[in-house]
Order: C-alpha cells, then sequence, then structure tokens
C-alpha cells in the first residue's frame, strides 16, 4: 500500500510556511490576494492537485496561476478538473483548510485526513499542467506550486505563460487524446489551429471584415493576439493595442475589458485611435473576458458587453438549427446572472428560455450544461457555448435532405470548433463574434439595436469586512445585514424601471452595488444612494465613501 512520503513533504512545505496571521479563501475564481502573499497557498494547491489527479486515475489536472482582471500586485490561483471545468464545488473546502492549516504539521495531518476520507489511491499516477499570466510574481509562484508537484511526486508540465483558457483546452485535450472525444492537438499551437481553421471555414465567401481594434489590457492576451493573426492570414485583421505586456504597472491599467465594463469607456489609449463606425473590443488580464464597443456616428462611446453577445450568438445558432432542420431536436437556453441588463433579459426571454444564476462561471457553466445549446455569458464578457453530448452525437449522424439543411448543419458542426466548451474565452469568443457579424453583415450599430440597454451603473464599496454580506436569488437580494434589503427595495421603487442589488465581490476586498433604471440620471443616482446604505450600515473607509 503506497502513501505519503512524509519527509520529502515536510522538508518542502517548511521551505513555504504560512504566515499566522493570514487567512484564505477558495472563491468564486480560487485563490485571489496580493501576490506577495501566496507562496504557501501555491505549494498547497500544487499537492492538492497532485492528489486530485490521483483521485482520478492520473488524469491531468490543471492549475492556473493568474489573478486575471485584478491589479498587477494581486495574483492567484485556481484549480481545473479534467474535462477542462472548474475544480468540483466540494474541493473547494480541501483547498480552503489546506491553505488555512497553521504550521507544517498541522498540514501534514489535513493532508493525511483528506487522502483517508477520500480514499485517494496513492499508488495511481499523478499529473498536473499549469500556467500562469504576465504577472510579475507569477515565475516565484509557479516555482512554488512545483515544490508542492514534487512533493507527491506528480509528473508536472509546464505550459508556461499563457492565457486561461488555453489552459482549460490543454487539460481537456489532454484528457481526451487518443479518445472518441478527442478535444484537440494537446498544445498551444494545437489550440491556434483549430480555432483559426474553424473560423476560416465559417467565413468563407463572405467579404473581409474591417480590421478589428483588440485592446491586449497589456496582458497575456497580446502574445494569443499575435499568434493567432499569423494563423488567420488575411481572412481577419486584429489591431492590438495596450500589449505592455513587461511594462511594470500596465496590466489592466486604465485598459482590459474590467476598465470599459466599470466606467463604460473607452480606454484613454483608444481615444484618436478609434474612428467612428469602427469596431473595437477589450481582453481582460488572463484572456478569459471580452467586451466589444464602437464610437457611433456623432463620436459617442457605445459598449457591446456579454449581454449583447450572448443576444447575438443565441439568434444565430437558433437560426442555424433552424436551418439545419433541427428545430425540433435541439433546444437552445440562455443563462445569465444578476447584473444581465434588464433590456436583455426582457428581449432574450421572450424568444428563449432564460436561468439566472448567482456569478462566477462554474454557476453558469453548469446550468448552460442543462440545455441541448446552453449559451451563457455574465455582463461583464465571460462566456462561451455548450453543446451537449446528445446534441454533438445530432449534429454528427443528421442526414440533412437539402442543400440548405446541409450547409446549415456545417456552420453548426464548424462553430462546435470554434468555441472554446470549457470557459469564457476572449480569443475564441472574439472569432465568434466575428462570424455572426460576417454573416448577418452586422455594422456594431445594428447588433446594439438589437434591444436597448436600460441605463446602468456598478459601483464598489470598500466595506470592513464583506463577508457580513450574504444573499439569496440567486444574489438579487440581501438576507444580511438584517433590514438592508427592506431599505434597498424602500429606494428602488422610488425609480420607473428601477432594479438594484447589493454582493459581495470574491475577487476583490469591496461589496458592489448594482443599478438600472429608466433613465442615466436616476441609474446612477440609485446606484449611488445604494451604496451610501450600504456604507451607512457597515462604515466604510471615509476617504473610500462612494461619491
Ligand atoms: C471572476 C469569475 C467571474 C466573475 C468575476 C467577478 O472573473 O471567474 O465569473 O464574474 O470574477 O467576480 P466578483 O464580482 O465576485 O469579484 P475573473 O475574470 O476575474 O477571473
Amino acid at each position: 500500500m503506497a502513501s505519503l512520503s512524509i519527509d520529502l513533504i515536510r522538508k518542502l512545505a517548511d521551505r513555504h510556511p504560512k504566515a499566522s496571521h493570514l487567512r484564505f479563501q477558495y472563491g468564486t475564481a480560487g485563490f485571489r490576494t496580493l501576490g506577495s502573499i501566496l507562496d504557501s497557498v501555491m505549494f498547497r494547491v500544487g499537492v492538492l492537485a497532485a492528489l486530485r489527479s490521483k483521485r482520478f486515475d492520473g488524469k491531468t489536472i490543471g492549475v492556473m496561476v493568474t489573478a486575471s482582471h485584478n491589479p498587477e500586485h494581486d495574483n492567484g490561483v485556481k484549480l481545473v478538473d479534467p474535462r477542462g471545468e472548474m475544480l468540483e464545488a466540494s474541493w473547494e473546502n480541501h483547498a480552503t483548510v489546506l491553505a488555512n492549516a497553521p504550521t507544517t504539521d498541522a498540514f501534514i495531518e489535513c493532508l493525511e485526513i483528506l487522502v483517508k476520507n477520500l480514499r485517494i489511491d496513492l499508488s495511481k499516477p499523478s499529473r498536473v499542467v499549469y500556467g500562469r499570466d504576465t504577472r510579475p510574481t507569477g515565475a516565484a509562484l509557479v516555482a512554488s506550486l512545483e515544490d508542492g508537484l514534487r512533493a507527491i511526486g506528480a509528473e508536472g508540465r509546464n505550459a508556461g505563460i499563457t492565457t486561461t483558457p488555453i489552459l482549460h483546452y490543454l487539460v481537456r485535450a489532454i484528457n481526451t487524446k487518443g479518445t472518441k472525444d478527442e478535444y484537440g492537438e494537446d498544445s498551444e499551437e494545437g489550440y491556434m489551429k483549430k480555432l483559426s481553421t474553424a473560423f476560416k471555414k465559417l467565413v468563407a465567401g463572405k467579404p473581409a471584415s474591417e480590421p478589428l481594434i483588440v485592446d491586449c489590457a497589456n496582458g497575456v492576451g497580446t502574445q494569443a493576439v499575435a499568434e493567432i493573426s499569423q494563423y488567420l492570414g488575411d481572412t481577419l485583421q486584429l489591431l492590438p493595442y495596450n500589449t505592455a505586456a513587461s511594462s511594470t504597472g500596465a496590466l489592466n491599467n486604465a485598459c482590459g475589458a474590467d476598465f470599459v465594463k466599470t466606467t463604460q469607456k473607452l480606454p484613454p489609449s483608444l481615444h484618436g485611435v478609434l474612428k467612428p463606425g469602427q469596431r473595437g473590443c477589450s481582453f481582460d488580464g488572463d484572456a478569459d473576458r471580452i467586451i466589444y464597443f464602437y464610437l457611433d456616428e456623432r463620436g459617442h462611446f457605445c459598449m457591446l458587453d456579454g449581454d449583447k453577445i450572448a443576444a447575438l450568438v443565441a439568434a444565430f445558432i437558433v437560426e442555424l438549427v433552424k436551418s439545419a432542420g433541427l428545430e425540433n431536436k435541439i433546444k437552445v437556453g440562455i443563462v445569465q446572472t444578476a447584473y444581465a441588463n434588464g433590456g436583455s433579459t426582457k428581449y432574450l426571454a421572450s424568444r428563449l428560455p432564460v436561468k439566472c444564476v448567482a456569478t462566477g462561471v462554474k454557476h453558469l457553466h453548469h446550468a448552460a450544461e442543462h440545455y441541448d445549446v446552453g449559451v451563457y455569458f455574465e455582463a461583464n464578457g465571460h462566456g462561451t457555448v455548450l453543446f451537449s453530448p446528445d446534441t454533438l452525437h445530432i449534429f454528427q449522424t443528421h442526414q440533412p435532405s437539402t442543400p440548405a439543411q446541409s450547409t446549415g448543419l456545417n456552420h453548426l458542426i464548424n462553430l462546435t470548433q470554434l468555441i472554446n466548451q470549457t470557459v469564457g474565452d476572449a480569443l475564441s469568443d472574439m472569432l465568434l463574434v466575428e462570424v455572426v457579424l460576417a454573416h448577418k453583415s452586422y455594422s456594431g450599430a445594428e447588433w446594439d439595436s438589437l434591444y436597448v440597454d436600460l441605463p446602468n451603473r456598478l459601483v464598489k464599496v470598500v466595506v470592513p469586512d464583506r463577508s457580513i454580506f450574504k444573499t439569496e436569488d440567486a444574489e438579487r437580494r440581501l438576507v444580511s445585514p438584517p433590514g438592508l434589503q427592506s431599505k434597498i427595495d424602500d429606494l428602488r421603487r422610488r425609480y420607473e424601471a428601477g432594479r438594484a442589488f447589493v454582493r459581495p465581490s470574491g475577487t476583490e476586498d469591496v461589496v458592489r452595488v448594482y443599478a438600472e433604471a429608466q433613465f442615466r440620471p436616476q441609474a446612477d443616482e440609485l446606484a449611488y444612494r445604494v451604496a451610501g446604505l450600504v456604507y451607512d450600515e457597515v462604515g466604510g473607509d471615509p476617504s473610500k465613501r462612494p461619491n
């Protein structure tokens, strides 16, 4: 019976001690905090990933070192399960327990309990693939992670500096290699080839689109955009901006998808670059979110967020399903969160089933798996499309009876190759949007006119302890602090089409307030008044009072 190499684990764990005053929580997007305090967490995540692989008989587990949209000084880590999806919820708890064990002895004790309770067969092989974004703290944190893998004797594969979605892709590609579900070649090159080949097939015969401005958030998207450009050739010209991925302080700073979505403004670096009528898009720091935008003929900035992407893509897929003659067999559904604009929900719900779930890709992904084709997007631009195994089988076996049906079916099959079905992916989503725009001959303004967004505002409130904020009803209502929700309701009712909610962030030390209303000044006022309620309730840092 194989056992843990306690001496080796102890020796390596002692090199990565946990500071006694720190407490870590595996949240919406894994562990995420200041990069400079994550050393012990990284070592322990390496150990846990290695054990998870053993639990799956040696299937490869992924580890991504990133803090995505957060400021550059933050970093984080998340685990990726064998099919490329987010870590199963029960193991999030194991991760939190291991990360908080105060000493090496306590850590080893927790490990032994975990191995025993989960009946992990230590004689099984262990394989982990890992990557990181461009943050300055990344290299040292990866070294700590590698110590964790070494402690369990896992076989590690370093995917280097890469995007979060490519890491998810690699996990699925490695684990399906040689099976009937083979997902693609297990390399970054394989990913680029898969996406670009599908894209070229989908736009064949369509007039070439105007060049697209891509704001790379000064992050890892920079290299992904440069690489895919080589494969795309003349089919789509990408014009990358904010590409200073190695400049200190540049990452996500006044650029990127989160900046655009929260400020509802063009990154200052694109002023004078983006011309009226031209399309542009912004990735976030690890290239798993995308927001589109354009300037109207008067030069006003107009944003096309995750909700608009969902509407565009869902309508296109529904049309293809119909033209392939499959409308009686395949149903398309949508998954959103409370952040979805009321205008989008009204538009979509009158056409398709729509479900609302809590923030966080794992919640959306699971809900989308219940549809034949599940389109999920968070308003912040994080999303993808899932095709169920039955749907994929229908695509493979359906016999089209007309040339039009055959074309529709081929487009659907090519979409399954273009779309990264493991997780939201800025690069894949960008190509998907470009395909739909090319097929519909839509400009940004035509796409935007599918429905009208209600004016909305998102603000953050810095509070001493965000854990006192507890929600229900897919985060649309607060249950704690007691009494606060009824005050929010009282306020909200005073505004036409008023809607507002408060939820603790899963990635930053803040509470988020969202509000929308029929008119812009009212949406702003409602957001700031609700933020004021939050502030007055808990007492925040006076310098951070919302204004
Ligand atoms: C992560 C999650 C997203 C979520 C976002 C915001 O994104 O993966 O699903 O929408 O955090 O979370 P919160 O409002 O709780 O801070 P990312 O792109 O930062 O990994």
